[in-house]
């Protein structure tokens, strides 16, 4: 039995000698020391020597898992080092091949004008306020002195969630309600952006559009406050050689009101396609605050008068950069989209 002892070792210390893969030594390990290992299965017999020899078996058994066990760890660990080493001979990283480029997101357009629009007032002097885009009936029509049966209802008609909430048409809601939580103290000067939605759609309206409009309320506000003020966002914006002209129009919320035109950036005011001939291109909307909305928004229009003027964001960035068509605006077409990376 000890002699068995000895030839199992001497057989295993060979085989592992020659184990030429991790692989082929786990498998020597169960060979020799798994649960029906050969040196398992001769332990096993100890029971037949006789007593007196079963220690010395025993023990010398143990010796012998242990040094089968050492060898094994040992020619494995060895091994998977050279194999680590062979793969990172035949996996050499050059160094010198170019790296994935990251491809830049770049602003949208719509956002890069917003924030243009939002920087000019800003030096102007104007806080940038915003507000929910869910309405009352009552701060997106009736503080704008547009009552419940006002035919202008019929232009600005829009989304409701129920027969009080809407979705605002303008962001002047946010206005009225700035001015109430204020009132009576002067002055306000207050830019609003943000999106808007109307019951409109075709070439050259979407149902969802930015505003950027703004409200300026103190003593003595006059027409000539209102027109130095567009003047020079119109130069900062379209080009310091710009002049602006004032033309009547109508606003619920205004009186009186006015469109407001920049002389053409293309021809100079001369004539041409862009300004079909004209020599003006109409950019936003304004006029002097309507003393009902001072009044309803707790001001007397005795002691506070006020200027307002609003836009359309997408208007100004489609003459800004050119853009002929509204809907390349919302189609999220990579080719249009990256003329505008930086
Ligand atoms: C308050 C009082 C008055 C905001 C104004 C306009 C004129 C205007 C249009 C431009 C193009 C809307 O985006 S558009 O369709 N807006 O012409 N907006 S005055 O007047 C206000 C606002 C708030 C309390």
């Amino acid at each position: 039995m000890l002699q068995n002892l000895d030839d199992l070792r001497n057989e295993a210390l060979k085989a592992i000698d020659q184990g030429n893969s991790p692989e082929a030594l786990n498998d020597l390990r169960v060979k020799y020391l798994g649960k029906n290992g050969e040196l398992t299965l001769l332990l096993r017999q100890t029971g037949k020597l006789p007593a007196e020899q079963r220690p010395a078996f025993g023990q010398k058994a143990n010796t012998i898992r242990a040094q089968i066990e050492n060898l094994i760890n040992e020619k494995r660990e060895e091994l998977i080092k050279v194999q680590q080493e062979k793969k990172i001979q035949e996996e050499k990283i050059d160094l010198s091949l170019p790296g994935y480029r990251l491809r830049k997101g770049s602003m949208h357009p719509i956002t890069m004008v917003l924030d243009e629009i939002k920087d000019i007032f800003i030096g102007l002097g104007f806080s940038v306020v915003e507000g929910p885009e869910i309405e009352t009936d009552y701060y997106d029509f009736q503080a704008l002195n547009i009552p419940l049966d006002h035919p202008a209802r019929e232009m600005q008609d829009t989304f409701y969630l129920s027969e009080d909430l809407l979705l605002r048409t303008h962001t002047s809601p946010m206005q009225a309600r700035t001015m109430e939580a204020q009132a009576p103290q002067l002055p306000i000067k207050i830019i609003v952006p943000g999106k808007v939605y109307r019951r409109d759609e075709d070439a050259t309206h979407t149902p969802m559009f930015h505003q950027v409009e703004g409200l300026l309320v103190d003593e003595r506000v006059s027409l000539s406050h209102l027109k130095g003020i567009l003047l020079s966002f119109a130069q900062q914006m379209f080009g310091q050689d710009r002049e602006i002209r004032l033309r009547p129009s109508f606003f619920p919320f205004t009186e009186p009101s006015v469109e407001v035109d920049i002389s053409c950036f293309a021809c100079g005011g001369s004539g041409c396609r862009l300004c079909k001939g004209t020599g003006w291109i109409e950019i936003l909307g304004a006029g002097m605050v309507h003393p009902n909305v001072l009044r309803m928004s707790g001001y007397n229009p005795q002691e506070a008068s006020g200027l307002a003027f609003g836009m359309g964001v997408e208007r100004i960035a489609m003459l800004k950069y050119g853009i002929d068509d509204l809907r390349h605006l919302f189609q999220n077409d990579l080719r249009f989209l990256r003329q505008f990376e930086n």
